[in-house]
Order: C-alpha cells, then sequence, then structure tokens
C-alpha cells in the first residue's frame, strides 16, 4: 500500500525561520497543519497550510487557551506502530503526526519586565505547547520535536537525504524536556517570589557572597526552608556559614549524645565543642567566669568552649547550638563579638538578650530540628552544575574509631579519647579541605582548613593548640589588665603573647603594652618548650591520609596522643612506624572527608 502522507504540526511563537521551515517540509510533500498565527503567517508567505481546526473540528476558543489541546492532535503524536494504537486512531479517524515544530510564549521575558502583575504573567503560561512539546518528545522513538529555530538547518538537512536519523531524535528529544523543564521552573520561580517570597520557601538576599553579586537569594525549591529568622535578616555567606554549623552541632550532639556547640567563620570552625564541665581555670581563659548560671548549662560550657578555643578567629562568628539556647548561653554571646546565631528554639530571655545585639540587628535563626536534607545536592561552578550524594556518612565514638592499627596490642581506647576523636572529625566534615583537628575535653582545641598541603595544616592546627595550651600557662593567666581593655582588645594581646610573637621595639610594641597595668614578659624559647611538654592526652584527625610522616612528627610535639585518619598513602607503614616510635595510637579511620 502507499505510505501515507507525513504530517507537521507548526505552533510557534517565535516565528524565526518559519518559513523557511515551512518551504524545506512542503518540498518533501509533507502535510503541513497550524495554529492560529502560525497558519496565517505561512499561508500568506504562499505555502498550502492548513489549520489545526481542520483535524479538531474545533475552533481555537478562549481568547486562544485552547488551540492545539484536543484528541485528535495528541492521539496523532502519542500513538506508537502498535497494532492496538492503529486500531484507536483508525476508529477516531485519526492521522499520525510525524512532525512538532513548537516553542512557547514568552514568559520570562514578560516577567522579567518591571512590575509584572499576576494576571499578565498567567496568561504567558503556555499549556498547549508545552503539551505538544512533552508529547512529542515522548514518543520521539517516532515522532521528531524541534523546540529550537536554530535546529530547523539541520534538520531540513537530514530530511533531504532521507530520515531523521534515531540519534538526532533523541538529542531533539532532550532539548525539548530540557525546555519545558526550564519553562516550567521560571513559573514555579516567578510564584514562589509572589506567594512564598516572606522567607517561607525563598527568602531574597541583600547581596551574594561581595556587595556587587546581586541579585542574591536562597530557596527551597520543594519544601518550606527549614530555618525562619527570628531577628535580623541572614546574609548570604551567614547562610553559608549557620547550614553548615547547625549540621555541625545536630551530627556532634547526636554522636556524643551531650548539647554541642560551634563558632563557625567562613564556612569552617573556628571551634566546635560539647558541654564537658568547665574547670575554674578554663572559665578565665575563656572569659565567662562572670556568666551567672553557666554550671547548670551544658549548652553554654559547650559555647564557651568552642568560642574559647581559639578567640581570634572566633570574632564575629555565627554560632550553631544543638539545643534550646537558655539565659546563660545567651549572656555569653552576649558580651561577644558576633554575626548571628542558629539553634532549634530559644528561651524567651535568650531571645530578648540576642534580639538586642548590634543595635537589633543581630541575626538570630531557628532551624527546624527535624529537618533532614535530600539524598542529592548540587551547585553551579562557572555555569556547570555538579551534583553528588550528600556527605551523610555517619561518625560515632564506637562505629567509627574500631580500627588500631598501632600499637599491636593495644588496650581499648579510653572513652575521653573516643569523644576528642569523634569531636575533631566530626569537625573535620564541615571544613574547608585540607584541614586537620586538633581535639581535647571535647572540644577542638586547634583546626587547620583549606591548606592545599597537608603538612602546612597539620601545622597551622598544631600552631593553633600550642597558642591555646600557651593560654592556660600561669604567666599569660595572671596577665593585669589596663581598666577597660575591651574582650577583643585583650584576645589580640594574649594572642601575641602566647603565639610567641611579642613585637619588639617600636609603635606595634607601644600600642600592646598599652593593653596592660604590668606588661608581662615575653615567653623565651625554654619556658614555651617546657610549656608545651606539658601537653597530653590530645586526639587529632585528618580529613584525608597523612602522605608523610612530617605530619606525625608534628601532632606529637603538641601532646597527641592519637591518631585517626584515613589510609592509603605509599607512606602508610612509615607513617605508623613513626606513631609507635613516638608513643601515639594510630586509628585508621576509613571515611575521608574532604569539604568544599
Ligand atoms: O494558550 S495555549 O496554552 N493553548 C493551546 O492550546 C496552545 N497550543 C499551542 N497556547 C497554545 N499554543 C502556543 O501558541 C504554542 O506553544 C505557541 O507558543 C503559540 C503559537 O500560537 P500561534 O500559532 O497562534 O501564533
Amino acid at each position: 500500500s502507499e505510505t501515507p502522507q507525513k504530517i507537521a504540526i507548526l505552533s510557534v511563537y517565535d516565528k524565526t525561520g518559519l518559513l523557511d521551515l515551512a518551504k524545506g517540509l512542503v518540498k518533501q510533500n509533507i502535510r503541513l497543519l497550524a495554529s492560529g498565527g502560525s497558519a496565517k503567517l505561512i499561508r500568506e508567505a504562499g505555502f498550502p497550510v492548513e489549520d489545526v481546526s481542520a483535524i479538531t473540528k474545533a475552533p481555537e476558543m478562549l481568547s486562544g487557551r485552547v488551540k492545539t489541546l484536543h484528541p485528535a492532535v495528541h492521539a496523532g503524536i502519542l500513538a506508537r506502530n502498535l497494532a492496538s494504537d492503529e486500531k484507536d486512531l483508525a476508529e477516531q479517524n485519526i492521522n499520525k503526526v510525524d512532525y512538532v515544530i513548537c516553542n512557547l510564549y514568552p514568559f520570562k521575558e514578560t516577567i522579567a519586565k518591571v512590575n509584572v502583575t499576576v494576571p499578565e504573567a498567567v496568561e504567558e503560561i503556555d499549556i498547549g505547547g508545552v503539551t505538544l512539546i512533552r508529547a512529542a518528545a515522548k514518543n520521539h522513538s517516532r515522532v521528531t520535536i524541534l523546540s529550537d529555530p536554530e535546529d530547523y538547518h539541520d534538520f531540513l538537512q537530514e530530511l533531504e537525504k532521507g530520515e531523521v536519523t534515531e540519534k538526532s531524535k533523541q538529542l531533539y528529544a532532550l532539548k525539548a524536556f530540557t525546555h519545558t523543564a526550564d519553562y516550567d521552573s521560571a513559573i514555579s520561580d516567578f510564584f514562589r517570589k509572589k506567594y512564598a517570597g516572606d522567607g517561607t520557601q525563598q527568602l531574597s538576599l541583600r547581596y551574594g557572597a561581595n556587595p556587587h553579586q546581586k541579585p542574591a537569594s536562597a530557596f527551597s525549591p520543594d519544601r518550606p526552608l527549614p530555618f525562619k529568622a527570628l531577628n535580623g535578616s541572614p546574609g548570604y555567606i551567614n547562610l553559608l556559614d549557620a547550614l553548615n554549623s547547625w549540621a555541625l552541632v545536630k551530627e556532634l550532639s547526636e554522636a556524643l549524645d551531650f548539647p554541642a556547640a560551634a563558632s563557625f567563620k567562613h564556612v569552617s570552625p573556628a571551634g566546635a565543642a560539647i558541654g564537658v564541665p568547665l574547670n575554674d581555670v578554663e572559665k578565665k581563659v575563656y572569659m565567662v567566669e562572670d556568666i551567672e548560671g553557666l554550671d547548670s548549662s551544658a549548652l553554654a560550657q559547650a559555647y564557651a568552649r568552642a568560642r574559647g578555643a581559639d578567640r581570634m578567629s572566633s570574632f564575629g562568628d555565627i554560632i550553631a547550638l544543638s539545643h534550646e539556647v537558655d539565659l546563660p548561653t545567651a549572656k555569653i554571646i552576649g558580651k561577644e563579638v558576633s554575626d548571628g546565631v542558629v539553634a532549634p528554639a530559644y528561651s524567651s530571655e535568650a531571645l530578648e538578650i540576642l534580639s538586642k545585639k548590634k543595635g537589633g540587628k543581630y541575626l538570630v535563626l531557628q532551624m527546624d530540628k527535624s529537618y533532614t536534607p535530600p539524598a542529592q545536592e548540587s551547585r553551579t561552578i562557572f555555569g556547570v552544575t555538579l551534583a553528588q550524594h550528600r556527605n551523610d556518612a555517619s561518625i560515632t565514638p564506637h562505629n567509627t574509631f574500631n580500627t588500631i592499627v598501632v600499637p599491636k596490642e593495644s588496650a581499648p581506647l579510653p572513652e575521653s579519647a573516643l569523644r576528642d576523636m569523634t569531636v575533631a572529625t566530626i569537625a573535620l566534615k564541615f571544613t574547608q579541605s585540607n584541614s586537620v583537628c586538633y581535639a581535647l575535653n571535647g572540644q577542638v582545641i586547634g583546626l587547620g582548613a583549606g591548606q592545599q598541603s597537608r603538612i602546612h595544616c597539620t601545622r597551622l592546627a598544631g600552631d593553633k593548640a600550642d597558642n591555646w595550651w600557651m593560654r592556660f600557662h600561669t604567666r599569660a593567666l595572671g596577665v593585669k589588665w589596663k581598666k577597660g581593655a575591651r574582650r577583643a582588645d585583650k584576645s589580640n594581646a594574649i594572642d601575641l603573647l602566647c603565639s610567641g610573637i611579642v613585637p619588639e621595639a617600636g609603635p606595634e610594641r607601644e600600642d600592646w603594652e598599652k593593653n596592660f597595668d604590668e606588661v608581662p614578659q615575653a615567653f623565651n624559647q625554654e619556658e614555651r618548650k617546657a610549656w608545651l611538654s606539658k601537653m597530653g592526652e590530645v586526639a587529632v584527625s585528618s580529613d584525608a591520609f597523612f602522605p608523610f610522616t612530617d605530619n606525625v612528627y608534628r601532632v606529637a610535639r603538641s601532646g597527641v596522643k592519637y591518631i585517626a585518619a584515613p589510609t592509603g598513602s605509599q607512606n602508610d607503614q612509615a607513617c605508623f612506624d613513626v606513631a609507635e616510635k613516638l608513643g601515639i595510637t594510630f586509628v585508621e579511620q576509613r571515611v575521608r572527608l574532604f569539604h568544599h
């Protein structure tokens, strides 16, 4: 039997290239059916074309809202080369459609106009076109869908040679699906801003990472945002810090079944801790001796430790707290320079104190405690989308640190070591890589982030741990401050003293001396060495393996007794040997924890 005449349906908003395409189709003896405007243009150019209504036997209605939506069109497109489909078509006297050419109403262009109203936007939501495109794309094993005028030329060339290849049909279908997906996300973006842009699902941000990066926003495409601003409004980097630090304290608190706190800066922790009770010396070093109710709040003690670890880095932090914020915790925060806090709840007195900070602009975020992020996460770098499974590896004291490599005949690890390895390792999971973390007493004492070389990281973190320990030296504890010295100035002055870089003579020295009533004597090498040699029982964790033994030698100088690290380096054995020689227990931690 004679092959039936092929049919093309044309319905395009963007009429670029339409006449050349019509000409090429007619040349191949293809029957053209088109919607109102498309048909008119083709007809006026002198090519044979019928209105879609010729097959639907129904007029375009509702001012064009219904043009191509009809079984005669969609059964013609969707029918397969199956006997049952053929039978259905024959019964209804419908012909198969072979080519669909369609592009959509200009929704994006319309909403880009200033002050566009919802009714104006609504009129530009294409229904029939999307249906044409999706139907044809669905049936791409038989039907060709052209949704981009750029493709007309190549399509016609293929057609002149015979038929459109399978591969081309697949690529046109892929483009079609992408086109409708992009179109639909523009529509949902528009309505999310209109109907849930009050922070429930969409939040406008002042700017992105930098003030010139506008516009900026945070949104959740498929559900409400998991946080609410109770005070202040978050910036882009605030949210990077808040979401990462919240994840950290949630995990840490669950892993050790204790309230946890973190102090974040530039998307890495400056400190993180659980609320191990503080002794009087610690209270002094962490500048919390005068906080009422401190001893009865594990959360406050956790934050005192997180903030106290590296006071320099914590200046202007974003704080995460695992439990409802109470008065003692709010009182500590009230004294510090900080940008914001995220927690699952706030007592009313705590919220009152926090809301007054920074002239009333202090950021207070309430996090939905039960929120679990989707398994898949993605982001765009230089226009390219990267997608991965979220890092949901679980780190727990009793499952993660079971493999003791050296010493061979090791006693079980003390609970305190397991706790500190857990603190250090969970902190690393949320630290920009490379990262190395030293921990003691349930808190981070030194963390090196974002170094390209591991040994630099190990040194940086170790130097911070040393500095932390020097702050417990009687001379540092006994410093006589000038009356009225501010907390931040004290932290800076102590840092110079404890890092062993007290300025010699000159204006910097004079500035430093201004902080004191009695200028403390700088530590000499022997004093430092003697005091640092008293540091012990420290745990260190690394986000990836130690490539060289230098790391093991370095950690040993900062009181490390326990190393938790992934293995896989060519120098594994050499690292184990050095650890053993130095009396360090080396625990294999099987999960690599790069974070970027
Ligand atoms: O309002 S619609 O969603 N209803 C329809 O049935 C329909 N069919 C095609 N819009 C519809 N279209 C769209 O009309 C196409 O996607 C295309 O953008 C436009 C082409 O209209 P015309 O051929 O009248 O210029």
